[in-house]
C-alpha cells in the first residue's frame, strides 16, 4: 500500500458549465491519481451535501472554492502519511463529523477518496476495478454491465419536454459490451430520424438525449422508442428493452400528496398514478422503472413493487440516495428491487461500495449512474460497476462526458478479452 505524500485540489468545470472539484493524490512513490466529482440537477433531499461557496459574485453562488480549500487546509494535513482507502475514508468522515458531510462537503471528501483509489490502483499496476475488488474483498467478477442509455429526457433536465425525466433503452441478451454500445447508439440514430420525420426537434437536454418540444403526452416517447429499436434492426424485448426514470419527486406536491403531470393536465393520487403507469405494462418491453413515486411517498413504493412483481425492476434513486441505512429500510419494506448508485450521493468510495455490497447480499441489482446537472469527465463509475458486478450502467448517449463512460467500458472489455476487438 502507498502512503499519501501530497494532495492537490482545484475547481474545474462540470458538464453544465458550473464548477466541480478535482483532486490529485500523490503517493510516496511519486505515483499520482486524479479524480473529479459529479452532481445532480434533480437531487434527492437526503444526498450528501455538495458544498457551494454561496458567493453570488462567482458563478451565481455555485463556486466550489470552499470545498477546494477544505481539501488543502483540513483534509490534506489530516491524511498525509496515511494509507489504505478504507482508513482514509474513515478519517475524513471523522474529520467532517456530520451525518451528511455538510461540514467539509461531499464534493471535497469524495474527490480525495476517488483520487486515492486511482493512485493506489496505478501503484499496484491494476485496473481500477481490480483494485476495488481487492480492497473491498468483492467477488472477482468480470461481468460487464449493460448500457442503460437515456434516449429522451424531460422533467428538470430539459425545457418543454415530457414530465417524466428519462426514457431509456436497456440492452438485453448476451452481446458483448462494444456490441451493446453499438446497438444502443444505432437506436439513438434511428430515433433521431423518427423525431425529424414527426416534425419534432432533435435538440438534446442535459444528458445528451433528445428533448422534443411539444411532445403530445408522456406515453408517446415510448412509442418512439419501440419504433426506433425496430428501425435500427433490433428486436424489442429480446435485444433491447425500455426503462423509465420518472424522477417523480419533482412533480409531487407534499401538501396535497398528489402528482401533477403537465402534459396530461391532471393531478393524480398515488393510487391513480400507479394505475396510470400500470396500463403501460404489456404494451411496452419494460426492463425497469426508477423513481416512479416520490421520495416522500414511502408507503406507496411497496404497492408499486407488488403491482409489477417479477415483471419490472423497481429502481430506487431519490428514495435511497446510495445510503446504506435508507437502502436497508427499502429492502426491509420491499419498496424497491434495485438501486441506482451515485458516488456523490454517498460521498466516499467506501460507503458507495458498502451500499452495493448490501444489494449483492440480497441478490438485487446495482446500477451505477451519471448525473444530470454537473457530470464530470471522470469514468470511475464504470470501474465501480465492474467491481461490484452491476447489471447496468445508466449514462446518456452523447456529449463527451457521457461517451467517456462507454469508451471506458469498451476498454475494460478489450483488457479482459484482447481478442474481442
Ligand atoms: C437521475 C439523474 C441521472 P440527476 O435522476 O437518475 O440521470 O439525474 O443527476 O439530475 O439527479
Ligand atoms: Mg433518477
Amino acid at each position: 500500500m502507498g502512503k499519501i505524500k501530497q494532495i492537490e485540489a482545484r475547481e474545474i468545470l462540470a458538464s453544465g458549465g458550473a464548477p466541480t472539484v478535482e483532486a490529485t493524490v500523490i503517493l510516496e512513490s511519486g505515483v499520482a491519481g486524479e479524480a473529479s466529482v459529479s452532481y445532480g440537477a434533480s437531487a434527492g433531499s437526503k444526498e450528501a451535501v455538495v458544498l457551494l461557496d454561496a458567493d453570488s459574485r462567482r458563478f451565481k453562488g455555485k463556486g466550489m472554492l470552499r470545498a477546494v480549500s477544505h481539501i488543502k487546509e483540513k483534509i490534506a494535513p489530516a491524511i498525509i502519511g496515511m494509507e489504505g482507502l478504507k482508513n482514509i475514508d474513515q478519517k475524513m468522515l471523522e474529520l467532517d463529523g456530520t451525518h451528511n458531510k455538510e461540514n467539509l462537503g461531499a464534493n471535497a471528501i469524495l474527490a480525495v477518496s476517488m483520487a486515492y483509489a486511482r493512485a493506489q490502483a496505478i501503484e499496484n499496476k491494476q485496473m481500477l476495478y481490480e483494485y476495488l475488488q481487492d480492497e473491498f474483498e468483492l467477488p472477482k467478477s468480470t461481468k460487464l454491465p449493460k448500457p442503460m442509455v437515456v434516449m429522451i429526457e424531460g422533467g428538470k433536465h430539459a425545457d418543454n419536454s415530457t414530465d417524466l425525466q428519462e426514457y431509456l433503452i436497456s440492452a438485453l441478451g448476451n452481446k458483448g459490451a462494444a456490441e451493446n454500445v453499438q446497438m444502443t447508439m444505432e437506436i439513438y440514430e434511428a430515433l433521431k430520424k423518427i423525431l425529424k420525420s414527426e416534425g419534432k426537434s432533435t435538440n438534446v437536454g442535459n444528458e445528451g438525449a433528445f428533448a422534443p418540444n411539444g411532445i403530445e403526452n408522456n406515453e408517446k416517447a415510448m412509442e418512439y422508442l419501440v419504433r426506433a429499436i425496430e428501425n435500427a434492426g433490433y428486436q424489442p424485448g429480446a435485444e433491447a428493452g425500455i426503462s423509465l426514470d420518472a424522477a417523480a419527486s419533482e412533480f409531487y406536491n407534499k401538501e396535497t400528496q398528489k402528482y401533477h403531470l403537465k402534459l396530461e393536465n391532471r393531478d393524480f393520487s398515488p393510487e391513480e398514478l400507479i394505475e396510470y403507469f400500470a396500463q403501460w405494462i404489456g404494451k411496452y418491453p419494460f426492463v425497469s422503472w426508477e423513481d416512479m413515486l416520490s421520495e416522500y411517498d414511502w408507503e406507496n413504493w411497496p404497492r408499486l413493487v407488488e403491482k409489477v412483481e417479477g415483471k419490472i425492476k423497481i429502481i430506487a434513486d431519490d428514495l435511497t440516495v446510495t445510503n446504506t441505512k435508507l437502502w436497508q429500510e427499502a429492502i426491509e419494506k420491499k419498496a424497491a428491487t434495485a438501486i441506482l448508485i451515485k458516488l456523490n450521493q454517498a460521498g466516499t468510495v467506501s460507503e458507495t461500495i458498502e451500499c452495493c455490497q448490501l444489494a449483492i447480499q440480497e441478490g438485487l441489482w446495482t446500477i451505477p449512474s451519471h448525473r444530470g446537472g454537473g457530470e464530470s469527465n471522470d469514468t470511475f463509475l464504470v470501474d465501480l460497476a465492474v467491481a461490484v458486478g452491476s447489471e447496468y450502467i445508466k449514462v446518456g448517449p452523447t456529449r463527451g462526458e457521457r461517451v467517456a463512460k462507454y469508451n471506458r467500458l469498451m476498454r475494460i472489455e478489450e483488457y479482459l478479452n484482447p481478442q474481442s476487438r
